[in-house]
């Protein structure tokens, strides 16, 4: 293998590897940000070289040697690919390890994480296609980092809810509802018996709502629900906006009006996240993260960024609930690999787990815990396979199956909290929810018409 390799540097074949990008010998340190690519190289293309081009460009390379380079410590600011494995039953795909001095990175900064790793290799030639499936940041990196807010330990003790799931459902249609009419879905839901409920990703401020009648409409609605209920109550506050200062503007409102929980949208960017996290730390408030737009990097199976890498690098930016899918309803997604993201969300290690599609140990460093959130086309009928694919620390969120209820809204939500109690009741008494959970849910449709509806 060694003179193979030497023939192909003789050869010129290798030319990042020959820069040194490559190093089969590297032992990473228990300090280095370990990234795990799944790489195609072009017909012709060693995978090596395909390898060492990846570390190449996303650390301090540039596709010819630069006189610049021994101006500074370049033998430690390479990142190296260390290992390479072809991916199995994938012919043409090869699992590259790479393994990046701490000191390429800023402090607290994902940011700067994201034009490292995925500035320039999606793009490069000499790969067919790239997708960042993981990565292993060092506990010292973690602790630049201040996490989420709120986690789910204080939010359940905010809440004094324990136990069970939450429970939610995105107002619905997504666009056109008055503020008055936007706050009768909010109240109805919540008073039905749900936790929370959610601005959709694209409501904003447009002309049929401004944002300001939506917070006052919402805010009255939570208010006459929790006084109604004796339970507290919330609704995710979108305030998503332009700008920072927009959307500082807009949290401020919210928490003036008494919200426990404002939401933003992946589409901010990864700085405005980080923004925005630290403002829910100053102000006691749970950020509600979602996702919008992911599907069109995580969703290619060959090229792009896993999801797990997107929930890894928002755990840092410090978010409290984040959509990370459901393996049942209207959106794709593989039971394994979505308990996976889970892991990532609620561990205090998370330990790799090949079958769920994780690759590294993660020491967490006392981060706090993030609430994932199953949403997308899921309804009462499938609480059983919900809790025993998610268990307790999870928001169960059901937009059209709360709205779209025969009977009406409130009645959507009741179906929803009485399924969910009697599958928590069933669960704790030691039955087989997985298989039986249809009978139990038949057996509680007895005597609660809403779930018989
Ligand atoms: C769900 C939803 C959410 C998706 C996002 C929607 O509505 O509001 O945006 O769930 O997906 O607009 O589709 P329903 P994910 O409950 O009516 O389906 O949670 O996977 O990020
Ligand atoms: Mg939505």
């Amino acid at each position: 293998q060694v003179t193979d390799q030497k023939k192909r540097y003789a050869a010129g074949v290798l030319k990042y590897a020959q820069m040194g990008y490559w190093n089969g010998d590297y032992e990473p340190r228990a300090t280095d940000i370990l990234a795990l690519f799944r790489i195609t190289p072009q017909d012709g293309v060693d995978p090596v070289e395909a390898a060492a081009a990846v570390a190449g460009e996303s650390s301090t390379a540039t596709w010819t040697v630069v006189w610049t380079d021994r101006l500074t410590a370049c033998d430690m600011y390479r990142a190296k690919a260390y290992r390479i494995d072809p991916v199995p039953n994938n012919p043409g795909q090869y699992f590259c390890y790479i393994a990046y001095d701490l000191s390429l990175f800023e402090e607290g900064s994902i940011a700067n994480v994201a034009a490292s790793l995925i500035g320039n290799v999606f793009s490069f030639k000499p790969l067919k296609a790239a997708r960042l499936e993981d990565m292993r940041f060092p506990v010292a990196y973690v602790k630049t980092f201040a996490g989420p807010p709120t986690g789910i330990i204080v939010e359940r003790e905010r809440l004094d809810k324990f136990g069970r799931p939450l429970l939610g459902a995105t107002t619905k249609p997504k666009l056109g509802l008055s503020g008055r009419n936007y706050g009768r879905v909010v109240y109805e839901g919540l008073k039905g018996g749900l936790d929370f409920m959610k601005d959709d990703e694209n409501i904003n401020s447009q002309p049929f709502m401004h944002w300001r009648d939506r917070f006052l409409f919402v805010m009255d609605a939570v208010n006459k629900a929790s006084a109604a209920s004796g339970e507290v109550k919330g609704s995710y506050l979108n305030v998503t906006a332009g700008t920072m200062e927009e959307m500082y503007r807009r949290a401020e409102f919210a928490k003036e009006l008494g919200s426990v929980v404002i939401m933003v949208d992946l589409v901010v960017g990864w700085t405005a996240i980080q923004s925005m996290s630290f403002w829910c730390r100053q102000n006691d408030m749970i950020l509600h993260m979602h996702r919008a737009g992911h599907g069109t990097y995580t969703r290619q199976k060959n090229h792009g960024i896993s999801f797990r890498v997107i929930a890894k690098w928002l755990r840092l930016c410090g978010v409290d609930h984040l959509h990370a899918g459901t393996a049942v309803g209207k959106l794709e997604g593989d039971p394994m690999t979505v308990q996976g993201y889970y892991n990532i969300c609620r561990d205090a290690q998370t330990v790799a787990d090949l079958p769920r599609g994780i690759f590294f140990d993660q020491d967490w460093g006392a981060l706090r815990k993030v609430m994932p959130v199953a949403s997308g086309g899921i309804h009462a009928g499938q609480m059983h396979q919900l809790l025993d694919l998610f268990g307790d620390d999870a928001i169960l969120q059901f937009g059209g199956g709360t709205i779209g209820h025969p009977e009406g809204i409130q009645a959507g939500a009741t179906a929803n909290r009485v399924a969910l109690e009697a599958m928590v009741l069933a669960r704790n008494e030691g039955r087989d929810i997985k298989n039986e959970g249809p009978q139990i849910l038949r057996d509680a449709a007895k005597w609660c018409s809403p779930l018989r509806a």
